[in-house]
């Protein structure tokens, strides 16, 4: 008989080939006929499911409030300084995407697995920071350069009112703020931050929603999924930074050198 041969890949969120673009079996004009959203499409991308409309609002408004936070921050500054040495839009995108990490926006599945897993261990908030402080490790998901108790993140605010007010169950949202009790009060920076805050109602999203199995949660946790949020948000700022230093014709950039603190060592005599 016929023997097919062996696929050189295997697939299964998306299908081109019909009459249809097909996302993990949604026919693409009920995508829209539907208006599903780019919550929605996310959804069938990443998870293969269809999400309850206040779900696919949730990630809509992760992906909103992550999209920029100012021509600052690492991922910014790298976009900026890339777009000014003229380079191209993808070059400029990635050289922004490349800060993204433990310190500057990819705290969040790190943050998700050391909430979570003090949580099931039943750990309390205080005997968790002293377990962290003991293995000398910082906490992901808490501090902030200028955000703090007494000038907070009106976007970790707007996370936790949407979440409290929707989801059924926010017990690692919970467990989280009473571990920014205890760090804030050594220091007032150490808040829960908005990768943190992200991170453990996606936690709760996962475990909690009635949408996943507590194995599909624990998968999508430990494959980086929730950083995905932040990587895939903040590209529209820096997409938006490229189109914004090209519209002033900015030029080459150059540090001032005053700026700079050289150390060098003592010039050689020969
Ligand atoms: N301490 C964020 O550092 C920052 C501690 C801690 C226990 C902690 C730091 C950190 C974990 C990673 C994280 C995401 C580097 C941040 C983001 C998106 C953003 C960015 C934007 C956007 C800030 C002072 C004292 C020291 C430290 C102690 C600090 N963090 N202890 N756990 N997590 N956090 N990253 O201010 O005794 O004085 O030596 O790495 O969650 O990236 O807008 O900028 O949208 O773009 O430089 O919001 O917290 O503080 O390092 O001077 O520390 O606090 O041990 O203690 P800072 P440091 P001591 S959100």
């Amino acid at each position: 008989g016929m023997v097919r041969k062996p696929a050189a890949f295997i697939s299964t969120i998306s299908d081109e080939r019909g009459q249809e673009l097909l996302y993990a079996g949604m026919r693409i004009s009920d995508v829209f006929k539907e208006d599903i959203g780019i919550g929605g499409v996310l959804a069938l991308l990443w998870f293969k499911r269809r999400l309850p409309a206040h779900l696919c609002k949730f990630i809509e408004m992760c992906l909103c409030l992550v999209a920029d936070h100012g021509p600052a921050v690492s991922g910014a500054m790298n976009t900026v300084i890339t777009t000014r040495a003229g380079k191209d839009l993808v070059s400029s995108l990635v050289s922004g995407l490349l800060t993204i990490g433990s310190r500057f926006g990819g705290a969040l599945s790190d943050c998700a697995t050391a909430m979570t897993g003090a949580y099931d261990q039943g750990l309390s908030p205080r005997e968790f920071v002293d377990s962290m402080r003991r293995a000398n490790k910082l906490i992901p998901g808490i501090g902030h350069k200028i955000k703090s108790k007494t000038n907070p993140d009106a976007r970790v605010e707007l996370v936790k009112e949407f979440v409290i007010k929707t989801f059924p169950e926010h017990k690692l949202l919970d467990y989280a703020l009473a571990v920014e009790e205890v760090t804030s009060a050594k220091k007032d920076t150490l808040i829960l931050n908005v990768d943190g805050c992200i991170a453990v109602c996606f936690a709760d999203l996962l475990r909690d929603s009635g949408s996943f199995t507590p194995q599909e949660a624990q998968e999508y946790l430990e494959m980086e999924t929730l950083n995905g949020l932040f990587v895939l948000g903040r590209s529209i700022g820096f997409i938006g930074h490229h189109l914004d230093q090209r519209r002033l014709k900015a030029g080459l950039y150059r540090h001032p050198a005053d700026d700079i603190f050289l150390d060098l060592p003592p010039q050689s005599a020969n």
